[in-house]
Parts: structure tokens; C-alpha cells; sequence
């Protein structure tokens, strides 16, 4: 009769097998806020810095140059991921940086359905991208250590989802401002929220 004790054993050994092998993680969330501003698009919120190696994407992402704009205006992408520039436009577009951070990288002029690409590689860069044909054109990539990072929408809402519990210091970053931070702690399961206040404008 110890039939069933030997069962409850072994589905207990299989329990504790299952429970061990899971990361335990949390998602952080919340809203920015910018005085007066209507449009709360294109900030990034990221963890400053989360332990361990962080494998980028194998296929590029895909920045468009669609009417005259750089489409999304702000990319935060991980250390090591290639960006590919499209042009949708039926006018020539050319992509350069001269931010030293992306070796001030020009990548030529192409027409429409054509892209070409960079690799950024260094960390806490946040190069501005131009076109030398369109000088009004504009846009920013911002090259996170971790995975763990989230743009906004019209709304200043934003989501980071299954971040690995622990202690962090989580950063909000506009092209206008100055960046905010402050200390969050991800639980091993739920969401941990987290607002932002943008105040000063940054000095140009
Ligand atoms: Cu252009």
C-alpha cells in the first residue's frame, strides 16, 4: 500500500524540479509626465545597468524614412544590434551621424526600397542621426546595455516586461530634457510601477 506515498514523492520532487528552473520575474510600468506637453511619444525608460550578457537580435531592426521623417524618431536598441535605414520616399535619403560614439558613420545616399545598415556597438551611446539631403530630418538610437528598456507612446505610457527580480535604477531619457531616475525593485512576480517627471530642459 506506500503505492501512492512513492507517487506524492515523485510528483513532489517533480514540483520542486519545476519551481527551481524558473527565473523569477517582474514587469515595471508606468507613465511620464512633461508640463504642458500634449505629445509624450519618444522617451526611453531602461534599467542602468542588469548583470549578465545580453545576445542582440540576429536580424537587423528596421528604421523608415517615410515623408521626409525618421520613422520611429527614437530607436533604443541593445549593444551589438544592426539598424537598417529603408527608404520609402521617392526622393533620395542619406543617413550620417557625426556623433563620435558611432564613429561618425555615413552610409551614402539611396533611393527608394533600398537600405543600408550600421552596427551600434557602444553602450550609453545616443547618437542624432541626420540626412544631408533633408537637413529638417532628425532622429535619435539609443544603445541600452540590457534588453530591459521601453518607449513611449503618445500617452507616456510605457512596459517593461519580465525583468529579473532585484534592486535597480531605472532612467527616463527625452531628447529635450534632462533624465530622471530613480530606484525600483522588481518583484519576482507582478508589476513594480514606476511615474517620471521630466523638469529641466537640457542645456544645448
Ligand atoms: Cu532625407
Amino acid at each position: 500500500m506506500n503505492r501512492p506515498k512513492t507517487l506524492s514523492v515523485l510528483a513532489l520532487g517533480g514540483l520542486l524540479l519545476l519551481v527551481s528552473g524558473v527565473a523569477y520575474a517582474g514587469d515595471i510600468s508606468g507613465k511620464i509626465s512633461i508640463r504642458r506637453a500634449k505629445d509624450l511619444s519618444n522617451c526611453v525608460v531602461y534599467i542602468e545597468h542588469v548583470d549578465g550578457d545580453f545576445k542582440p537580435p540576429e536580424k537587423p531592426e528596421v528604421m523608415d524614412q517615410l515623408n521626409l521623417t525618421f520613422v520611429p524618431h527614437v530607436m533604443p536598441v541593445l549593444k551589438g544590434t544592426t539598424v537598417s535605414f529603408l527608404n520609402s520616399d521617392d526622393v533620395l535619403h542619406n543617413v550620417f551621424s557625426p556623433d563620435k560614439c558611432a564613429n561618425k558613420f555615413n552610409l551614402g545616399t539611396w533611393p527608394k526600397g533600398e537600405m543600408r545598415s550600421y552596427e551600434f556597438d557602444e553602450e550609453g551611446c545616443v547618437p542624432v542621426l541626420l540626412c544631408n539631403v533633408h537637413p529638417e530630418m532628425e532622429a535619435y538610437v539609443f544603445v541600452t546595455q540590457n534588453p530591459y528598456y521601453a518607449s513611449t507612446g503618445k500617452e507616456g505610457l510605457y512596459e517593461i516586461k519580465n525583468v529579473p527580480a532585484g534592486k535597480y535604477n531605472l532612467i527616463a531619457w527625452n531628447e529635450d530634457y534632462d533624465i530622471v531616475e530613480q530606484e525600483v525593485v522588481v518583484p519576482e512576480e507582478g508589476t513594480v510601477k514606476a511615474d517620471f517627471q521630466f523638469g529641466k530642459r537640457k542645456k544645448r
